[in-house]
């Protein structure tokens, strides 16, 4: 498989799968909230985490599909913080994966809920799993967790609402990103290593190459804030300057923002080169992310 098949491939399985979960048999009454959530889930994205986690899964083992749900389910925790990103008391964005956000379209109560209920839901999906022991089913749900919470995207999330209006110093950005963004990319490495079975030693350089790969994709995000283009983003550009967030181009400039990402993507793929066999993916999947436009 090339590159660009196996990414597909990834996306592909993970829609497939969250459209089967997400469906409303079972749900009689309950068809708005289902409609909401699939409305948010189902409306593309990269699938960058769900390709994470299936393809250090497969490197470490041999098979990629014992990480599907736990893929999924982390699509459905990346989704839900979208949603709530969006809301009027967070960022207030009208424009997400090319479609009005959730609540422009369901409302700011449903979206609240659409929200909740993927986040709930997708520790429900990981633990459905009856095939994998017990044991290797907790450690992917706590990291997963861990990740999600105030140690991980909830407390970056915090420390990004409390920098508002301040200029933070590059280590305190740097600190925020790596929770706020960093954090579902690691537990997506993690996860991918864990349900693989992968040694110490290969868990902690996919730690390595997540972190990397998780801040120059953030540095690279506030780089499309200011030079990308709505239509192909999907999203509103300018949200950074209007909601007075410090970013790394103010800081350090476009240009040493393009040099940062190439050297942390550099960085990145030698973290993982001694300690799996076949690195070929996720050095393609990283080196793809630095002249990303979406
Ligand atoms: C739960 C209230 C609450 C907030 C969560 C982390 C977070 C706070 C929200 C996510 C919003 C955001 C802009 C995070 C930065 C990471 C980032 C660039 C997300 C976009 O990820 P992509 O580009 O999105 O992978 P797609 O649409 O491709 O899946």
């Amino acid at each position: 498989m090339t590159f660009e098949q196996r990414l597909n491939f990834y996306a592909k399985q993970t829609e497939d799968f969250l459209d089967e979960y997400l469906n409303t048999t079972g749900c009689v009454g309950q068809e708005k909230i289902v409609e909401a959530m699939r409305y948010s889930a189902l409306a593309g994205g990269k699938r960058l985490r769900p390709a994470l986690t299936m393809e250090f899964c497969r490197i470490s083992c041999g098979d990629a599909e014992r990480a599907l749900p736990f893929a999924a389910a982390l699509e459905m925790i990346h989704t839900y913080s979208l949603i709530h990103d969006d809301l009027p008391c967070m960022d207030d964005d009208d424009l997400r994966r090319g479609k009005p956000t959730n609540h422009k379209v369901f409302g700011e109560a449903m979206a609240v809920l659409a929200g909740d209920a993927l986040l709930t839901q997708a520790f429900e999906l990981a633990t459905k799993n009856t095939d994998l022991s017990p044991a290797l089913v907790l450690r992917a749900v706590n990291d997963l967790a861990r990740e999600a919470g105030v140690l991980g995207m909830i407390g970056g999330q915090v420390l990004d609402l409390d920098g508002e209006g301040k200029l933070l110093d590059y280590d305190a950005l740097v600190r925020l990103q790596a929770r706020k963004t960093g954090a579902l990319m690691r537990t997506a490495a993690h996860m991918g290593c864990i349900l693989g079975e992968a040694s110490q030693k290969q868990f902690d350089a996919a730690d390595r190459y997540a972190s990397a790969l998780g801040l120059a994709f953030q540095i690279q995000d506030d780089i499309l804030d200011i030079e990308g283009d709505e239509q192909e983003l999907g999203k509103p550009i300018g949200s950074d300057s209007e909601n007075k967030k410090s970013t790394f181009p103010k800081l350090l400039g476009l240009t040493a923002c393009h040099e940062q990402v190439r050297k942390l993507t550099d960085e990145a793929v030698d973290s993982i080169a001694a300690a799996f066999e076949d690195c070929s993916f996720l050095e393609s999947l990283a080196y793809s992310l630095v002249n990303r436009r979406k």
